[in-house]
């Protein structure tokens, strides 16, 4: 794996997981209590021994920046390393970057390096758990210059998913990306016996998927991203391609989800938070890696828990939590419900400072408040929730934008830092 990089695309204008994304670049969202989504990728990566690995992102964050550098280390002899390059710090470029193409081609001079063969193109909004080096030695062996990661699909993803047919060398020899069309998903369907051929069973699939994940050999992708100056690897690139280049594509059955949009995110939390996830978090062989916090367990002093994840360095009171999931250091006074939401807890106690000056400003304080009732919502960090607030979509609202909160999704939000007073009703 040595000659092989990974490129983590770290999102484009954040739009799809705002507000989560105001304050933070898009790899730095915090996920499942205690995790960043950056995590998924760099984890999948280092657990496949790629230890070479950028990730391309529209800014990078003070939080990215902190998170890469407190979790991953590489002593002298590994020659590994995890690097951000934003696109506000490339030279000759002042401009954002116009999508995945666009991003790779703006920085093909870092990846350029002695004894790199292959360059292997990441999402950095997804949770999956994928050996990369079984995906790596099929490119190989197929003699493919390209390889797309793809996976069985339902119809009724079809126009959200770049859709492929390949022939029976694993060639791609069609290929649309979200295409609206009824009559062009027709003629990428594909019946039973094709998924029961290669080992997969069809459970109603019919469609086979571009994951985005994209395997080049290095001076295929230079050629490519020089011959065209299209922004998309979905949209064009990989479309434009199949016909000159051998792009094959290489069969995932596993869990994969796309998390970039609040309800795909907000799902997958809750979903984390049961007994038997898709996705396993406890995985000995293939963990997943984090920022060490060095904080104590968490402290519950009488409440009634079901299916919850509570991260390290909570302290709740008393009341009642369900299907949801307590982000590290998550203060909860008395009498409190919370129900099907994603706290992500806070970046540090309070002082005793801290306290007399909400006091003196006439805010509550970081956490969430006595008797109040949170149902269906993400709450960023460092929240300061009120008592008897009531945060609950009850009139199943789909999109709203207010001062100290949102909803997309019907998902009540509320943004970084935001105070919410006591006696709120949202
Ligand atoms: P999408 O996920 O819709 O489809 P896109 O919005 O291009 O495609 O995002 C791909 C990844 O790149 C995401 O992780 C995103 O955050 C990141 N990204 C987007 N724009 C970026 C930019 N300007 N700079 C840096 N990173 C950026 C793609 C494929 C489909 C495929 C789905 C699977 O195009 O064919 O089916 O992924 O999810
Ligand atoms: P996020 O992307 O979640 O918004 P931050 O930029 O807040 O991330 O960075 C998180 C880290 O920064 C925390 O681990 C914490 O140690 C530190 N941090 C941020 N704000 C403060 C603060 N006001 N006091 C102390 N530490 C802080």
């Amino acid at each position: 794996m040595d000659n092989v990089i990974s490129v983590i695309l770290g999102g484009g204008r954040g739009t799809r997981l705002y507000p989560l994304t105001k304050e933070r670049s898009k790899p730095a969202v915090p996920l499942a209590g205690k995790y960043r989504l950056i995590d998924i990728p760099v984890s999948n990566s280092l657990n496949s021994g790629i230890n070479k690995i950028y990730v391309l992102t529209q800014f990078n964050s003070a939080s990215l920046h902190r998170h890469i550098t407190r979790s991953y280390k590489f002593d002298n002899f590994s020659k590994g390393f995890i690097e951000v390059l934003a696109a506000n710090q490339t030279i000759g470029s002042l401009d954002w970057y116009q999508g995945t193409a666009d991003a790779v081609r703006q920085n093909l001079r870092f990846f350029d390096q002695p004894n790199i063969e292959y360059i292997l193109i990441l999402s950095g909004d997804q949770l999956y758990r994928m050996n990369y080096q079984h995906f790596i030695r099929e490119h190989i062996k197929s003699g493919a210059e390209v390889t797309v990661s793809a996976i069985p699909s339902e119809r009724r993803h079809a126009q959200a998913l770049g859709l492929l047919k390949i022939n029976e060398q694993g060639r791609i020899v069609g290929f649309s990306e979200k295409p609206k069309d009824e009559a062009v998903i027709d003629t990428l369907s594909l019946d039973a016996s094709f998924f029961e051929k290669r080992g997969v069973e069809p459970k109603g699939r019919t469609l086979l998927a571009s994951m985005g994940i994209y395997l080049f050999n290095i001076g295929v992708l230079k050629e490519v991203l020089k011959k065209s100056q299209k922004p998309d690897f979905g949209k064009e690139i990989i479309p434009e391609i199949i016909k000159e280049r051998a792009v094959h594509a290489y069969l995932f059955d596993g869990y994969w989800e796309d998390i970039g949009t609040i309800k795909s995110f907000y799902e997958a939390n809750l979903e984390l938070a049961t007994l038997s996830p898709r996705f396993n978090l406890y995985s000995e062989k293939n963990p997943i890696y984090t920022s060490p916090l060095s904080l104590p367990g968490a402290i519950i002093n009488n409440c009634r828990i079901i299916k919850s994840i509570i991260a390290d360095g909570c302290i709740i009171d008393s009341g009642e939590i369900s299907d949801s999931v307590i982000g590290f250091r998550t203060r909860i006074e008395k009498n409190t419900t919370i129900r099907s939401s994603v706290l992500m807890g806070a970046d540090y106690y309070e002082t005793k400072e801290n306290i007399r000056a909400n006091k003196e400003k006439g805010i509550p304080n970081i956490g969430i408040g006595e008797n109040t009732k949170i149902v269906g919502a993400i709450v960023d960090k460092n929240v300061h929730i009120g008592e008897n607030v009531h945060i609950e979509n009850t009139k199943k609202i789909e999109t709203f934008d207010a001062e100290n909160y949102m909803i997309r999704d019907s998902i009540i939000i509320i943004p970084k830092g935001s105070v919410i007073p006591s006696n709120t009703v949202i």
